[in-house]
């Protein structure tokens, strides 16, 4: 009743430290919103009370009473409780206490004007030699690096696997970004910085979560594709004469979109997929540089997705 972050419109908490991160915030808003709710009234008071008039004498004694002082008082222990309680304890879990390498899925984002490269090690776990000046190119003499998987765009993940990801760029600073996992971390060329979370949801269970009935109209090439999210038809499409226009699981494109107007569907049942976004401005294609997070349910999903990746 009390968690404020729910009528906030933040993105679905797929993360195992999302519920924590989540409940600072609404603390911190309902502190912000007690102080609105006193201060915007008290300012327009004064603005009232000190208006521009004739005769107008100075008071040269100012507040004599405390309560000024007790207000400002309480709002600093409000804030040291909010930093103290709530803010520390999460910022250590989240910096320092990394889970165990053995048990973790350990990956390497390189981010680039405009694409997330994803290098996952292969079979043997270990990844080949690389410098941070060029993060993608894999000594060829090192024999770890021969499995080494490099996925563009689409980050996947097993889900309840804890995963530790190591970020550098290869050009300018880019904002690793995983909404729905709480994480947002700067990538900064000649650094490799470390981020972990526990995805806790799949991406089955985020569509079945997040499933929309979207109306298909005929500017919709015009809007390229349904803001903000990418969306995934979550059934089958079909014209009249049978012809297969989107299957279920297929992105709705902006070229899929105006086949299904043509068709004469006004409404497709649709749902968006976890996004990776990068949240710096970093060149002319910023807008572009987003990928897809995959919450695989079971190893055998997970091995089969990055087989494909395996050239
Ligand atoms: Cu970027």
């Amino acid at each position: 009743m009390f968690d404020l972050s729910k009528w906030m419109g933040m993105p679905l908490d797929a993360s195992g430290h999302g519920a924590p991160i989540d409940a600072m915030m609404g603390w911190v808003h309902w502190l912000m919103l007690a102080l609105f709710i006193f201060w915007a009234p008290f300012f327009l008071y004064t603005l009232w009370r000190f208006r521009a008039k004739r005769q107008r004498v100075a008071n040269y004694h100012g507040v004599k009473s405390k309560w000024s002082s007790y207000v400002e008082g309480a709002v600093v222990v409000a804030e040291a409780i909010l930093l103290v309680g709530f803010a520390f304890p999460i910022w250590a879990e989240i910096k320092n206490d990394f889970p165990d390498e053995e048990e973790s899925t350990i990956i390497n984002v390189v981010a680039e004007q405009f694409a997330w490269n994803v290098v996952y090690p292969g079979a043997d776990g270990a990844f080949g030699r690389t410098t941070l000046a060029k993060p993608l190119a894999i000594d060829p003499d090192d024999p770890r690096g021969e499995d080494d998987i490099i996925v563009q765009d689409e980050l996947h993940l097993l889900k309840g696997k804890p995963v530790i990801i190591e970020l550098t760029s290869r050009d300018v600073i880019h904002s690793f970004g995983l909404p729905n996992m709480r994480v947002k971390q700067d990538v900064i060329p000649g650094l490799a910085i470390p981020v972990w979370f526990v995805p806790e949801m799949s991406t089955k269970e985020f569509h079945a979560a997040m499933t929309k009935i979207l109306p298909v109209s005929a500017d919709q090439g015009r809007r390229r594709q349904y803001p903000p999210y990418r969306w995934i038809a979550m059934q089958d499409y079909a014209a009249a004469d049978g012809t297969v226009l989107a299957e279920a699981g297929a992105r709705l494109s902006t070229r899929i979109l105006d086949r299904l107007f043509e068709a004469g569907i006004t409404e497709v049942v649709a749902a968006p997929d976890m996004e990776i976004s990068c949240a710096q401005l970093c060149g002319g294609g910023h807008y572009s540089m987003r990928g897809t997070v995959i919450v695989h349910e079971t190893q055998e999903e997970f091995d089969a997705a990055l087989a494909r990746w395996d050239f």
